[in-house]
């Protein structure tokens, strides 16, 4: 039977479908995607999409929220538990303006921000020099050790001392290594300022215990929930309690209309696939996959910034090499073998073709790839890498991918079913 897609709007519903046997046939290596469950999708695709929602649970501006304030209720509570948050907002529309939210409620226009330098890892919103962050705050930027690709928290402690910035940020896009959110939060204290943790690329380790969690040690911690956490697009905001308010109000009335409560729903589903064991193992064979891949990236030759990696991400330094990330990854691309080009520390060369390649194991991990699978991921980059101009071996290694691809379906469910009981609306 056909779906209503498909009758009404076949243009659409096929290029649907096509995305489709794209995610199903390519080796999906950026580290910020991943693939959701089938309750995630079906959540995002409900009829919660149709209802306006301004205000918070309880205190609305518009009727008819009998559903909604359970479900965003729901989420929030979730969202505490897993993160052993004070209070958590799951209102942002995504990241960028999480984070946005997150320091119109610390700090007023025209103050101090200090970030991660974009092309040290950081991402644009931590006032990188073409982001809005960057006009309506004043931004210096720390970055990590040129040497190592690590951060040198004594040269972030001094800048601190040095800029008197009145927010911090911790977190970042590119960075391979573990972050001390601790000594964030010590270095904030000794200069008084505000500590913004944001945890877009972690926050599925941290949930899952195998990273730091900056909770303890941010006055505000901001998450995407798609990339390692596997949940729908969207951002989420936790906070101490003592910043509950000013919080929920700069995200309405202070930036943000109706909240997307279908994708809220969604946020909840995942969450609660991510207070499982399963999704423990998972997280866990996401670092594995990450180190494995890494240690036969430096096998045949490619070097890695800090030489491998401690999380879900590895960051290619390409310099020297002849190839540019960009020539790189539209090669790969060829062979269905999807990354990013990236930045490295220390870069020359514009971010619109730099010398880095990302790469992550997020989406592989969910397919059920392994160590094994991940050295014939690492040949396959070898083989194309040595082959950017030669199309007949880059065709070669895309049937190659297909092969490996069709051995592991995107699965549709995460969780064993009915572990989660559902409310009921009088
Ligand atoms: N685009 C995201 C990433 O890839 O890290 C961040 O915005």
């Amino acid at each position: 039977m056909k779906t209503a897609l498909e009758l009404y709007d076949p243009q659409i519903y096929e290029l649907i479908r096509q995305e489709e046997v794209r995610q199903s046939g390519s080796i999906r290596l950026i580290p910020s995607e991943n693939y959701v469950s089938k309750a995630v999708m079906t959540a995002t695709g409900s009829c919660l999409t149709n209802k306006y929602s301004e205000g918070y649970p309880g205190r609305r501006y518009y009727e008819g929220q009998q559903v909604t304030d359970l479900v965003e209720t729901i989420a929030i509570n979730r969202a505490k538990d897993l993160f052993k948050a004070d209070h958590a907002n799951m209102q942002s529309y995504s990241g960028s303006v999480a984070n946005l939210n997150a320091y119109y409620t610390l700090i007023k226009p025209g103050d101090t921000i200090m970030g991660m330098a974009l092309a040290d890892g950081g991402h644009l919103t931590h006032g990188s020099r073409g982001s809005m962050t960057s006009k309506i705050f004043r931004s210096v930027s720390y970055g990590v050790n040129q040497e190592t690709g690590y951060i040198d928290y004594d040269y972030v402690r001094d800048l601190a001392k040095k800029e008197k910035p009145n927010l911090i940020i911790s977190g970042a896009t590119a960075y391979p290594r573990k972050i001390d959110f601790k000594i964030f939060g010590e270095i904030a204290k000794e200069v008084g300022a505000f500590h913004v943790s944001d945890i877009a690329h972690l926050s599925g380790l941290v949930v899952a215990g195998l990273h730091m969690s900056p909770v303890p040690y941010a006055d505000i911690v901001s998450t995407t929930t798609h990339k390692t956490l596997r949940g729908p697009r969207g951002g989420m905001l936790l906070c101490r309690a003592e910043h509950q308010k000013a919080l929920d109000r700069t995200i309405i009335p202070g930036q943000q209309g109706g909240p997307h409560m279908h994708t809220i729903a969604a946020v909840a589903v995942a969450l609660a696939e991510a207070n499982t064991p399963e999704f423990g193992a998972y997280a866990a064979q996401v670092i594995k996959n990450a180190a494995r891949l890494g240690e036969k990236l430096k096998e045949y030759g490619f070097k890695l910034m800090t030489g491998g990696t401690d999380n879900h991400l590895l960051l290619i330094d390409l310099r020297g090499s002849g190839v540019t990330g960009k020539m790189l990854s539209k090669a790969l691309d060829r062979a269905r073998i999807v990354t990013n080009f990236n930045s490295v520390p220390g870069d020359v060369a514009p971010p619109t073709n730099p010398n880095g390649l990302r790469i992550g194991t997020p989406a592989m991990t969910t397919r059920g790839l392994k160590e094994e699978q991940m050295d014939e991921i690492a040949s396959f980059i070898k083989r194309v890498a040595d082959n950017v101009d030669n199309e007949g071996e880059i065709a070669k290694v895309s049937r190659e991918v297909l092969l490996l691809t069709s051995q592991f379906p995107v699965p549709e469910h995460f969780i064993v079913p009915n572990q989660v009981k559902p409310p009921f609306v009088d």
